[in-house]
């Protein structure tokens, strides 16, 4: 399991509370969308995805996305315990839809670069390196119904 230090667990509430759920995590889906497409197929009932403007203005995704950040933050709430929170999830994306771990790192790595979009300077390496651990953590967890 992966560990977190104070330190680490402060950095990533610190930049938590300035994180804008719904349109992070909306942009967040939107772009795993767009830059990795074969991503789009798990999503087909979400109407137009034809183009990137098409899947960043998708009201779908936009909600979706907001969901799957939302948990993000149940993952805040529980960094000792990553595995345990994300059981449930884990079943349903591996047992139920089927879904390749490596987008769940995808997705990981796509949010910091729309953390950095975000915040810039403020997301300095230090800030990166906890944020990375935390997204790591959560593909980890979520793909732990495959081992
Ligand atoms: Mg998943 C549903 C979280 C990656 C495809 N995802 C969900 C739900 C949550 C969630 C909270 C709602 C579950 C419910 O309705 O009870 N997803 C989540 C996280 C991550 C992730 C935290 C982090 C890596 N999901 C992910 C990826 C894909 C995916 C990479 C596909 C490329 N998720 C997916 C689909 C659904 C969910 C197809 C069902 C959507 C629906 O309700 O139709």
């Amino acid at each position: 399991m992966v560990h977190f230090t104070t330190e680490e667990k402060s950095i990533i509430n610190a930049l938590w509370g300035k994180v804008n759920v719904e349109e992070t995590g909306g942009e967040t889906l939107g772009r795993l969308l767009v830059v990795y497409p074969w991503t789009q197929r798990f999503f087909d009932n979400f109407g137009n995805l034809s183009s990137p403007s098409a899947i960043m203005g998708n009201p779908k995704v936009k909600a979706h996305g907001k969901k799957v950040l939302t948990s993000f933050g149940e993952a805040i709430k529980n960094l000792d315990n990553l595995k345990g929170t994300f059981a449930k999830l884990s079943e349903l994306h591996c047992d139920k839809l089927h879904v390749d771990p490596e987008n769940f790192r995808l997705l990981g790595n796509v949010l910091l670069i729309v953390l950095a979009t975000h915040f810039g300077k403020e997301f300095t390496p230090d800030v990166q390196a906890a944020w990375q651990k935390l997204v790591s953590g959560v593909a980890i967890a979520l793909a732990h119904k495959y081992h």
